[in-house]
């Protein structure tokens, strides 16, 4: 049984990755890890521990460990990439700094720690259909550059120390429990609630824009199963391509509007978030996923439309 920390619980990811693990090990060998102002409320506040663990708070971060004799840790604060351009020092000392200290109590109290990477860790010069695992990494933006040195990093704490690091590169992270906030895939969330509302959606991503992207369950799924994997088998470590579905804004829509006929949307382009997307991958291949840990998601773009228009709707209306 493992006694896991997750930092940044109440976010994006770690709302729903907490209550998945507490489902998995126990409500209470997971600890909800949270800064101030974003504390834990309903089932997550509920149903196991929680702690102040500010990723920037070293010490903070290894009194929980002690505390709580945490073995694996699950190291989920950043700034995702648009908010992340207006403020990159902190996207670095959250990134970076706060995954130093993380690594540092890791490796002083033996524990395991997947810290996510994400398709933003390519740049421009990377091939951009079906991306290799290893390929060119130059990415233009503070969080892609972040995300690189995650890999980095964490790559370099494994080998020099061995400390168990893990991590995949996650594509855009669609959910119909916790919004993301400031990341350049939001707009395939935000379709949506826009579709379940009834309103028209304005699309800041232009028509033919392919990104990755994937249903929160099937992220959930990788991330416990690439911790679990057998770490005889795993050449690479830190970056895992994961892949499940690549679409641009129209095919959303047309996806949606298949069940949602009265559904409309214009566009309307956000230069950044577009200058962004335009120097991400259109879609990329996670053969060494598959064959180093079995992965294999299962939701496409309909199985997956048609769970977010049914369970959006039983939350909104
Ligand atoms: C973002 O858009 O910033 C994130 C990501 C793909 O890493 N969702």
């Amino acid at each position: 049984m493992k006694n896991i920390l997750v930092i940044g619980a109440t976010g994006q990811i770690g709302s729903e990755l907490s209550m998945k693990l507490r489902s998995i090990y126990g409500s209470d060998n997971v600890v909800a890890g949270y800064i101030h102002g974003a504390e834990p409320t309903g089932r997550l506040a509920e149903s196991g521990p929680s702690a102040v663990c500010d990723v920037t708070d070293g010490a903070a971060i290894a009194e929980v460990v002690k505390t709580h004799k945490i073995d694996t840790i699950f190291n989920l604060a950043a700034l995702l990439s648009v908010v992340a351009e207006s403020k990159p020092k902190l996207a670095w000392k959250i990134g970076i700094d706060g995954l130093w200290n993380v690594l540092e109590v890791a490796r002083e109290n033996e524990c395991a720690v997947f810290t996510p990477s994400s398709i933003g860790s390519f740049g421009p010069e990377t091939p951009s259909d079906h991306t290799p695992q290893d390929t060119i990494q130059r990415p233009r933006t503070i969080y892609g550059v972040s995300k690189v040195t995650t890999e980095l990093l964490s790559d370099y704490y494994h080998n020099k120390y061995g400390v168990d690091t893990r991590s995949v590169r996650f594509p855009g992270l669609i959910s119909y429990v916790t919004p993301p906030g400031g990341g350049t895939t939001d707009y395939a969330v935000d379709i949506y609630y826009s579709a379940v509302r009834g309103e028209k959606f304005i699309c800041p991503i232009g028509a033919g824009t392919y990104m990755d992207m994937m249903y929160m369950p099937d992220a959930l799924n990788g991330a416990i199963q690439l911790m679990e994997a057998d770490p005889s088998r795993l050449i690479h470590r830190n970056g895992f391509n994961i892949a499940s579905m690549s679409f641009e804004p129209g095919q959303i829509f047309a996806n949606i509007k298949k069940y949602r006929p009265e559904f409309e949307m214009e566009y309307n382009i956000d230069p950044l978030k577009q200058s962004i997307a335009d120097s991400w991958p259109n879609s990329i291949d996670d053969v060494c996923a598959r064959q180093e840990w079995d992965w294999n998601p299962e939701f496409n773009l309909d199985s997956m439309t048609r769970d977010m228009l049914e369970r959006l709707s039983a939350r909104l209306l």
